[in-house]
């Protein structure tokens, strides 16, 4: 699954544009300005082509450019560590399982559902999870619930129900050796 460029096109929407600029640290009325240009002459846009306004009209430098590429990683991989069942979204299942890991009372994960869960539907999508860990009162209220804490999860495959069975199977067959052939 492209988180970024859902229908994989190639190109991106307008939605898609926006949390790209978002996930990047471009924010409000920046963001605006680069997507009215990008957006002028054409219903679809590539991040090459939003990097290029952010150089053009001397807003980042090349350097900065970088760092805020890897941040779109990160992102990535945040979301692909709390989505442990890669269904696209997250449940509150996987809430509890994020809460966990960054040891945070999982008293609170009605609260941090009912944040990320913007239209209510019940999951958090990847542009409700983007525009959660981006926004300053999500970051206010749930300090411990950063990018960076996310992104040092490890990857699903720990937490992955399957996984674990297959683990238990392991050592049942094959007793305390398994462990050390690294499964
Ligand atoms: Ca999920
Ligand atoms: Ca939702």
């Amino acid at each position: 699954m492209d988180l970024i460029d859902e229908n994989g096109s190639g190109a991106l929407e307008m939605d898609e544009a926006r949390s790209v600029l978002n996930m990047m640290g471009v924010h409000t009325e920046e963001a605006q300005d680069v997507l009215r240009i990008v957006f002028q002459d054409s219903k679809q846009a590539s991040i090459q082509a939003m990097m290029d306004v952010l150089i053009g009209k001397n807003l980042r430098t090349v350097d900065e450019l970088e760092s805020m590429l890897s941040r779109i990683e990160m992102f990535q991989k945040a979301f692909r560590s709390v989505d442990v069942d890669g269904s696209g979204k997250i449940d509150l299942k996987e809430i509890f399982l994020l809460m966990d890991h960054l040891n945070v009372d999982r008293g609170l994960a009605a609260e941090v559902m009912s944040f990320m869960d913007d239209d209510g539907s019940g999951e958090v999508t990847w542009f409700e999870f983007i525009e959660s860990i981006t926004s300053d009162e999500f970051q206010a209220a749930f300090p411990s619930i950063t990018l960076e804490a996310l992104s040092l999860i490890p990857s699903c495959v720990d937490l992955n129900p399957l996984h674990r069975i297959a683990k238990q199977s392991w050592f049942y067959w094959f007793g305390e050796s398994a462990w050390t052939f690294g499964y």
